[in-house]
């Protein structure tokens, strides 16, 4: 049985198909932050095992920079704040930037 309840749809919705952008997480290098305690951050925040933050904190040691992870803006501030307050907490200038992919 049919109640004859037409739907209308309202053409001037309009439907967004673009990707949500995403960011880089970028450690930057520093000559006192403490290496273990960067492969710590890499490990607990942006969720490495232990052989990739070793390689991510070693590429950031020698070539300056390296990517901690790529997140939407809400998820990449995020990761980006708690770690600058551990390291803040610590006393260690630990810097990060975030990117547009
Ligand atoms: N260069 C630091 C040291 O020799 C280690 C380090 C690595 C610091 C990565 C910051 O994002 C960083 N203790």
């Amino acid at each position: 049985m049919t109640t004859g309840t037409d739907i209308q749809l309202d053409e001037k919705i309009k439907i967004n198909v673009s990707e949500p952008k995403r960011w880089k997480v970028i450690l930057l290098n520093d000559d006192t932050t403490p290496m273990e305690f960067v492969i710590g951050i890499l490990m607990e925040i942006f969720k490495h095992s232990e052989d990739s933050a070793r390689e991510t904190m070693i590429q950031v040691h020698e070539t300056g920079s390296g990517v901690a992870g790529i997140y939407s803006f809400e998820i990449a501030e995020a990761k980006a704040v708690e770690t600058t307050t551990a390291a803040r907490t610590n006393n260690y200038p630990l810097q990060i930037k975030l990117e547009e992919e």
